[in-house]
């Protein structure tokens, strides 16, 4: 099955299936309509009862993805990462996929769009790979699931540094954080990747399926009270009411370094 939508490629072979972002003109970044046909493209592997998924950038990527579409980011006091935020849908939608999804990372990889990757079951990527967690840099107030998810990856150390500098951190260091399973030239990406989605193809997938749930069951970690979450949510509200908000936007668009005021 090939089936090209506006901004994916999708392919099932046999049991593998492989979503090709395709939004070059904006560097793949996150919109809506390429998250909804991320979500259509799961749904169809899901009847097709595809054994494991592969997330690729087309071959030669400079820029895997430019992360959330800032386009789409609300300027009118709108809480702009909030639970239906198209990124965390996707991301629970992978979470709960039945079979694993491998990323495979070439080029540089930003903002919510590191999230998505490290959302998926397996992470392998060229050795040139870069991953730049954003939003103190765009002035973004970041969920908690989202930090959550950071954390239960990538462990505190490595989760503060991307998140404080927001600078782009090479794939070796997530590669020594156990984060990205294997970081190879980019000409022998594709062949490790589809050895290992071969592999795991032809194992049991009620018994993958069963693992891939019981093992994201024993990672969540605990609970915030109602008021611990409110809390937080309030503080989210003070930031994307804030100046610095709007002033993050605004220096994207006008290419140049935020000067946040910290008000
Ligand atoms: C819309 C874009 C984007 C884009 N959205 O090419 O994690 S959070 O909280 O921060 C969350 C809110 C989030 O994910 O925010 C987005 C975080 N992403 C980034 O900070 C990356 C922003 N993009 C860049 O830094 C550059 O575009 C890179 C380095 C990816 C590529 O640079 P390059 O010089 O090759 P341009 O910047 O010229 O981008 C080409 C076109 O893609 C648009 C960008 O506005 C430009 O459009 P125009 O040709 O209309 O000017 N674009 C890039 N990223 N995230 N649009």
């Amino acid at each position: 099955m090939e089936t090209t939508f506006e901004q994916l490629e999708v392919a099932i072979t046999g049991k593998i299936g492989v979503i090709t972002l395709n939004n070059p003109s904006k560097h793949h970044a996150l919109s809506t309509a390429l998250i909804d046909e991320m979500c259509a493209a799961l749904e169809e592997m899901l009847y097709r009862q595809v054994r494991v998924v592969i997330l690729r950038a087309p071959a030669g990527s400079k820029v895997f993805s430019a992360g959330h579409d800032v386009r789409e980011l609300p300027t009118n006091g709108r809480d702009p990462l909030t639970y239906d935020d198209p990124v965390r849908r996707v991301i629970r939608m992978i979470e709960l996929f039945p079979a694993p999804v491998i990323a495979m990372v070439e080029g540089t990889v930003w903002g919510g769009a590191c999230e998505l990757v490290m959302s998926c079951d397996l992470i392998v990527a060229g050795d040139d790979s870069t991953f730049a967690v954003t939003p103190a840099k765009l002035g973004m107030p970041y969920n908690i699931s989202g930090v959550q998810n950071f954390l239960n990856t990538g462990g505190m150390p490595l989760c503060k540094e991307m998140l404080f500098t927001a600078q782009p951190m090479g794939v070796q260091r997530l590669v020594d954080q156990g984060i990205v399973s294997h970081a190879v030239p980019r000409a022998e990406l594709e062949s490790l990747t589809r050895r290992m989605a071969e592999q795991i193809a032809n194992n049991s997938p009620l018994v993958i399926s069963l693992l891939k749930e019981e093992l994201r069951l024993l990672s969540a970690s605990h609970n915030l009270g109602p008021e611990t979450f409110e809390r937080v949510q309030a503080m989210r509200r003070l930031v994307y009411d804030s100046k610095d908000y709007q002033e993050g936007i605004k220096a994207f668009f006008e290419k140049r370094a935020p000067q946040f005021q910290g008000e």
